[in-house]
C-alpha cells in the first residue's frame, strides 16, 4: 500500500522539540490525516527553511505546524513565507516555562498571522486537532473522524470522580 500525501506539514526548531511534537503526530494519526514531520530551524538552518515553506503550497501541503522554544522565530518566519495557515506551538521545559516562546510567537506584526496554541503538550495536541477540523472543512472522512474524537472524549468523562 502506498502512504498516503501529506497534506499537514509538522516543523520543530530542534530534535529537543520532537518529544513535543510528537503527541501532533498521535492525534494526526488518531485522525487519519496524513502528515510529515521534519526539523527546521528559523536561526540555524535558514536556508532549509525558505525552501520548505515557500514550495509547501505547491507540494499539496494545507496547513503548518511549527514547534519551537526561548526565540521562537519558526512560526513566524514560516508565515512570512507561505501563505498557508500556520500553528504554532511554544515549547515548554525551557527557560521561563515557555512563557517566552509563548509571548514570542503570538506578537506577530499585523499582516502575517500565527494561529498560537497553548504551551507544550496541551498545545500540541490542539494543533493536530485544529488543523484536522481546517481539512474536515472540505474532508468528510476527515469531518467523521473528529466526530467520533470529540463524541469518545465526551462519554469518557465521568460524572463522579473516582478515588
Ligand atoms: C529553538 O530553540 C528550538 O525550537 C528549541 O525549542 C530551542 C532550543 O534548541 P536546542 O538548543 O535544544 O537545540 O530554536
Amino acid at each position: 500500500m502506498t502512504k498516503a500525501k501529506p497534506i499537514i506539514a509538522i516543523i520543530m526548531g530542534s530534535q529537543s522539540d520532537w518529544a513535543t511534537m510528537k503527541h501532533t503526530t498521535l492525534i494526526l494519526e488518531e485522525l487519519g490525516v496524513p502528515y510529515e514531520a521534519k526539523i527546521i530551524s528559523a536561526h540555524r538552518t535558514p536556508a532549509r527553511l525558505s525552501k520548505y515553506a515557500e514550495s509547501a503550497r505547491e507540494r499539496g501541503l494545507k496547513v503548518l505546524i511549527a514547534g519551537a522554544g526561548m526565540a521562537a522565530a519558526l512560526p513566524g518566519a514560516a508565515a512570512a513565507l507561505t501563505p498557508l495557515p500556520v500553528l504554532g506551538v511554544p515549547m515548554d521545559g525551557k527557560v521561563m516555562g515557555g512563557l517566552d516562546a509563548l509571548l514570542a510567537m503570538s506578537q506577530m506584526p499585523a499582516g502575517i498571522p500565527v494561529g498560537t496554541l497553548a504551551i507544550g503538550k496541551a498545545g500540541a495536541i490542539n494543533s493536530g486537532i485544529l488543523a484536522a477540523s481546517i481539512i474536515a472543512l472540505n474532508d468528510p472522512k476527515v469531518a467523521a473522524a473528529l466526530d467520533k474524537f470529540r463524541a469518545n472524549q465526551t462519554t469518557n468523562v465521568t460524572e463522579d470522580p473516582i478515588d
